[in-house]
């Protein structure tokens, strides 16, 4: 069966040197009150990596520096497909720059083993702890019109 996808997101992990991530709460908007990975809707002009870079910097302060492209997780709504989109996944260890909380966002670092994810997506438990390790990340997931997850399948 084929999806139409309208439009390009990304989520960018930054990894420092004491085993822990960096998550934002963003303060308000879409995804206000969880915790996820910086990232955001990839602009006209703009590839996926670049997209991420900007993201980033906007909602954190950091430059992150070679990004590695994990894949991608399509996200699905059956019954909006108009929210339909194709999230590509990136990491990095290396990054410049100063963490810097804004009026939109407020960046935090994470032990890699105790992120949050009862306050994150609801599919972040099935694929983001292995991303963080440098997994390969191609999934499909379906949600309900609340949002609510409805089912997952690995693309690979
Ligand atoms: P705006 O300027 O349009 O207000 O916002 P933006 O920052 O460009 O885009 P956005 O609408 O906030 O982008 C959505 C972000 O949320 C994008 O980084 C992908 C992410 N996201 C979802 N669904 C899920 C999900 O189920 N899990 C995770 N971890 N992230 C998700 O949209």
């Amino acid at each position: 069966m084929g999806y139409k996808f309208n439009y390009l997101t990304n989520l960018c992990y930054l990894l420092n040197d004491q085993n822990q991530v960096l998550l934002i709460m963003k303060k308000k908007g879409f995804g206000a009150g969880r915790w996820n990975g910086p990232g955001g809707k990839v602009k006209a002009g703009e590839t996926p990596k670049q997209a991420a870079v900007r993201e980033v910097e906007e909602e954190t302060g950091y430059k992150p520096i070679n990004l590695i492209n994990l894949g991608f997780i399509e996200f699905i709504w059956p019954h909006q497909p108009e929210n339909n989109q194709v999230c590509y996944i990136f990491i990095t260890k290396k990054f410049s720059g100063e963490l810097c909380e804004s009026e939109e966002c407020l960046p935090q670092w994470w032990d890699i083993d105790k992120i949050p994810l009862e306050q994150m997506w609801p599919d972040d438990v099935y694929w983001l702890p292995n991303a963080l390790q440098g997994e390969k990340t191609l999934y499909r997931f379906f949600f309900d019109e609340n949002n609510n997850y409805l089912k997952h399948l690995a693309l690979c």
